[in-house]
């Protein structure tokens, strides 16, 4: 087989030229911006895709279109690799590179890419792509699409997926179906199957009720809640909001409701104390929430899910008479009540790691059984060969009844989790799993710690660089000085913490802070804010005094 180049770029002069002067950088959610100004970044990704299938021999890697708790206006992309893994560092580098070249150099650029990284242009390559439920994701995939011809490459496009679901398929078709059927009919059986077995016929138990008010953000996960309740035999009983009537992820979704710390809009008003879910545009991320019967909001975020899910497994752990090792990965975001509480009263190890999905799921892989959740409400759990063998022995082989049983259904909350990457809906339906064993209500979950009261700004400075950090994030390296002043601001606050990072989806620099009160935290995040500002390179007005009514930015 032979690839003319040319193809590329009259592909690129002639259908997708790049009239975007302005550098761009593939972030830790890949490309993201106004869907009009991306049509030659997509292409140009159905080549980088193709390369990178050839380049690992054929695997399938995929790419999904989203913009994921962006507002409607925005898209993006994101590639996966052929592990259901995030495109590794250096392919973000030579992602970012390909991008920035002028349509007149990009055939030499792509000449060169070939060579450099030692591709065979021979190998088959495969890629999968799926899109979010914006208006312009179809445009967008036929330009990524597009791309993978260019290169002679052989792309399957499966439509309206979750970011997720695309994560399972292309790990489906690497493993040849070891990990599932790659269809999405596969996906659906594989879920339903495991969560249908663990429920049994009882649905409501002790507190735990049978009925889950979903709000779906008006993106993909709506779509599919509805269609995995059609293959649902009533074993949840969930009420769809916000399926596509309004705008994606406006005044609703799992980032709207952990930042604005309220309930979506478009939900009704619910008895009090009833379990709500929230989903984001591309459902992979989830949040759980209830209006108790004083009218008061109270959220359960990513580390809620996590302590949840950590204990429930570890418990399930010694139920099978075997020992793993179990541990939780959070970043500097995660709540110190929740670490105190999973280190101290659950007594599992925890590790700190940066920001983004990548560092979590990396280090989840440290562990047997590796839980990893961001605050945001993204995370899974991933299990090691060893764990998944052990596990399997025990239920097969066991003289121990009860050993035997507890493996069993460990194996069916096994094939309920999508390790592949975070999943807002196999997520949903472990957490509506372990309540339900448990028989507990939101408010009993809640009740396992309390929260340290926190506040998040957002500070702009002129170059967010400036700001570079070790540690986990935890500690600022530079500018020269900041960690220091940071520090004494820190020692005259109870329970005081504070960190600031340059974000890596947004022009700004992040100030994170907690304290024994409310009060403290948000004069903590000030604090720190007017310090970032003046060291930093601050540019327009200071943070405002907490006293002036300071907005949670997250
Ligand atoms: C991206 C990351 C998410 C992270 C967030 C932080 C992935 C797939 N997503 O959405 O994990 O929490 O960025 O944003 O890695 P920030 O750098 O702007 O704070
Ligand atoms: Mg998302």
């Amino acid at each position: 087989m032979s690839v003319n180049l040319r193809t590329v770029y009259a592909f690129a002069r002639e259908m997708y030229p790049k009239r975007v002067n302005k550098d761009i950088q593939y972030g830790t959610a890949g490309f993201r911006g106004k869907a009009e100004d991306l049509d030659y970044v997509m292409y140009r990704m159905g080549l980088l895709a193709t390369l990178r299938s050839r380049q690992t021999n054929g695997q399938v890697i995929g790419v999904m279109i989203t913009a994921s708790h962006n507002p409607e206006p925005d898209n993006g992309v994101k590639l996966i690799d052929p592990k259901g893994e995030m495109l590794e560092p250096r392919w973000e580098k030579l992602a970012t590179d390909l991008v920035n070249v002028s349509d007149s150099e990009l055939e030499a650029h792509v000449t060169k890419l070939i060579a450099d990284e030692n591709i065979s242009i021979t190998q088959s390559s495969h890629v999968f792509v799926g899109m979010d439920n914006r208006y312009h994701s179809p445009r967008l995939l036929k330009a990524v699409a597009d791309g993978v011809i260019a290169l002679k490459g052989c792309v399957k496009e499966f439509g309206i997926l979750t970011t997720p679901m695309l994560h399972y398929l292309v790990v489906c078709a690497n493993t040849r179906c070891a990990y599932g059927m790659p269809t999405e009919e596969g996906y659906y059986k594989k879920l339903i199957t495991a969560f249908e077995d663990l429920r049994g016929d009882t649905l409501d138990n002790g507190n735990y009720k049978n009925l889950l008010l979903f709000d779906g953000a008006n993106g993909v996960g709506a779509r599919k809640m509805l269609q995995f309740l059609k293959r649902m035999k009533n074993s949840l009983n969930v009420n769809v909001f916000n399926s596509g009537q309004g705008k994606i992820n406006h005044e609703c979704g799992a980032d709207y409701v952990k930042v604005q710390q309220c309930a979506p809009s478009g939900m009704p008003i619910a008895e009090p104390n009833t379990r709500c879910v929230s989903v984001d545009g591309d459902a992979d991320r989830v949040m759980y929430f209830f209006t108790d019967e004083n009218g008061v909001f109270h959220l359960l975020d990513g580390d809620r899910i996590a302590t949840l899910i950590a204990g429930y497994l570890m418990d399930m752990v010694k139920e099978c008479g075997i020992e793993l090792n179990l541990g939780l990965v959070q970043t500097a975001y995660a709540n110190g009540a929740s670490t105190n509480y999973i280190v101290n009263e659950l007594q599992i190890p925890v590790s700190c790691v940066p920001t983004g999905v990548k560092h979590l799921h990396h280090k989840a892989l440290d562990y047997d059984i590796g839980v990893y959740f961001e605050a945001n409400g993204h995370g899974t759990i991933v299990f090691s060969e060893k764990a998944k063998q052990e596990i399997k022995d025990v239920a097969e082989n066991s003289e121990n009844n009860q050993h035997k049983a507890s493996a069993s259904r460990f194996l069916k909350i096994i094939d309920l989790i999508n390790e592949t990457v975070g999943d807002a809906i196999s997520d949903m339906l472990l957490v509506e799993t372990i309540l339900q064993a448990k028989g507990w209500d939101l408010k009993q979950w809640l009740a396992t710690y309390t929260d340290l009261p926190n506040l998040q700004l957002k500070v702009k400075v002129q170059d967010r660089n400036v700001i570079t950090t070790t540690d986990a994030e935890r500690v600022c390296v530079t500018p020269n000085g900041l960690q220091d002043e940071i520090n004494k601001v820190v020692a005259n606050y109870k329970k005081g913490r504070s960190f600031v990072r340059p974000s890596g989806t947004e022009d700004v620099v992040r100030v994170y802070a907690e304290a024994a009160t409310k009060d403290e935290a948000d004069r903590l995040a000030y604090e720190v804010g007017v310090l970032v500002h003046k060291m930093a390179g601050g540019v327009g007005p200071e943070p405002v005094q907490p006293e002036k009514k300071i907005i949670a930015h997250i």
